[in-house]
Formats: structure tokens, sequence, C-alpha cells
């Protein structure tokens, strides 16, 4: 029986080259998001991917906003008995919205960045581990951030936000460490996705700035070093991986070209 991978913020990004990923290499993938039409192009793809015809046992969607304590659970609840044994969580869904110094912020942003970020993440996994606890396996993963180890200027509630996340994965591979659960936190530097276009409203031109000059990360590495972390052997866990550019050695010392 193929492995099976919930991703949650599948429709762009990280999370969509992870399920990409996954699924071209048999795995069987739950994928999750907000946008509903981006869900199904998706899983129409993937499908295509196992070259079989039984793909339509391979993709599953789930359709939520990981902020609604309630949706989580009914969606995850809910899963059909064939979907529910999940092997692998990777709670990917998060967002930085503005960049603004603290004494301006825009509370509504710093909500949205810390249900997301940080509820969001607690109440998929709160529905996921009793799961993985009963069958004595698996493997939660993640996305922290640069961020989460450091503070730059005017990232403030974001930085927080994935601060969270590093203490929180801690806090999980302590937790669930009696249940033989593997916890790994995966935290990249500056990576072109939508990240930028969102937290800066939709300002494409404002969106390239921070990647100018440089060969940024993309999605397809990230996907990379979930699915390595998710296949070492069973004694293996990596804990927590940093991974930067080449031309970045910390959040604010950038190397661009020109
Ligand atoms: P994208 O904006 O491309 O993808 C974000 C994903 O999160 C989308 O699929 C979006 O789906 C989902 N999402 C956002 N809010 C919600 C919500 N409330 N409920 C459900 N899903 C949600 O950005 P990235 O791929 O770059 O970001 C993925 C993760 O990586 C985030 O946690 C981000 O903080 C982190 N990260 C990003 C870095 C970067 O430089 N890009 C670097 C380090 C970490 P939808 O809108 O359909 O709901
Ligand atoms: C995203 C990386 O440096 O843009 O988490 O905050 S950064």
């Amino acid at each position: 029986m193929p492995q099976t991978i919930l991703i949650t913020g599948a429709t762009s990004g990280f999370g969509e080259s992870t399920a990409q990923r996954f699924a071209s290499e048999g795995w069987r993938v739950i994928i999750t998001g907000r946008r509903k039409e981006r869900l199904a192009v998706l899983q129409r793809e993937l499908e295509g991917l196992y070259g079989s015809i039984d793909a339509h046992d391979k993709v599953h969607a789930l359709h939520f906003d990981v902020r609604d304590a309630s949706a989580v659970e009914q969606a995850i609840g809910g899963l059909p008995e064939a979907w529910q044994r999940i092997d692998v969580l990777v709670n990917n869904a998060g967002l930085a919205a503005g960049l603004d110094p603290i004494q301006t912020g825009d509370t509504g942003d710093w909500e949205r960045m810390i249900d997301t970020n940080v509820k969001g993440l607690l109440y998929v996994s709160r529905a996921i581990i009793p799961g993985m606890i009963a069958r004595g396996k698996g493997h939660i993963i993640n996305i922290g951030s640069t961020a989460g180890k450091e503070v730059y200027p005017k990232g403030n509630v974001y930085c927080a936000s994935k601060h969270a996340v590093d203490a929180l994965s801690k806090g999980m591979r302590q937790d669930l460490l009696p249940h033989g659960i593997k916890v790994t936190q995966i935290c990249p530097g500056l990576a072109e996705t939508e990240f930028s276009l969102v937290r800066f409203g939709g300002d494409e031109a404002k969106a390239k700035a921070p990647y100018a000059g440089i060969e940024p990360l993309r999605g397809a590495d990230i996907a990379n070093l979930v699915h390595f972390a998710a296949t070492l052997p069973a004694h293996v866990c990596i804990n927590d991986l940093v991974v930067t550019p080449t031309a970045q050695a910390s959040s604010m010392l950038v190397h661009r070209a020109g």
C-alpha cells in the first residue's frame, strides 16, 4: 500500500510542488487549500502523473480554511476511511501580510498571520495526531522559515509567527517522542512563490524586489527536501533544516548581482 501525505496550502508554491513531487513518486496525496478551482485543476494534473487506471484513488482534495477550527475538524474528521491513515503531514499553509514597523502595523494583518501560521498549524495537527498515535507511527513536517530563526526589520509579527512554529516543532517532538512520531522543521530563506505577491497585496513590482539579482529558492527545491526528510529510514529524523539560496547568508545579508 503506498503511503499517504497530507499537504496544507497545496494550491501554490511549496505545497503545490510538494504535491507534484510525491504524486510523481507514487504516493497517495491529500491536497488542501481555500481556492477550490485550483485544487480541482491540481487534482486532475496529479492524477495524470500516476499513469494508471486507478489514479482516482491516488489524489483527494479537501477545501478548508486552516483558520477555521471547526472546518478543519470536519474536513479531516470526515475523510473517507480509505484516506484516514495519514503517514506524513506537511504543515505548509501560511503567509506574510505586510511589511510595516510595529507602530503602524495593521492589526488585521497581524491576525491573519497569527491565525494562519500558528493557530491553523495547531488545528490541523490536532486533528491528525491522534490517528498517528493510534498507529504508533507518523511524520509531521512543519514549514518554518529563516524568519523563525532571526528577526528582521519590519518583519515583527511574521517573524514572531515563524518563531512560534520553531517552538511548536520542538514541543511536538518532545510530546510525541513516546509515540514514535517524527517531527521535522524545514526553514527556507528567500523563495520565489506567490508569497511576496500575497505579502504586498498583489503589487507585482514590490513582490519581485526581494528576489532581484539573486537566484532564489523555488518550490521544487523545498519539495526535494520534504521528500528527502520523509523517505529516510524509520530510525532517522531530521529535526531542523535551514535552507537558503546560495546568495543569502542571513535575512539581511544577500549578495545581489549588478
Ligand atoms: P504561497 O503563497 O505560494 O502558498 C501559500 C499556500 O498557503 C497557498 O496554497 C494558500 O492556499 C495556503 N494558505 C494560505 N492561507 C491559508 C488559509 N487560511 N487556509 C488554507 N490555506 C491557506 O507561498 P509559499 O509556498 O512560499 O509559502 C508556503 C509556506 O512557506 C508558508 O508557511 C510560508 O510562510 C513559508 N515560507 C515561505 C518562504 C518564501 O520565501 N516563499 C520562505 C520561508 C517560509 P489558498 O490561498 O488556496 O488557501
Ligand atoms: C519567508 C522568508 O525572509 O521573506 O519566510 O521572511 S522571508
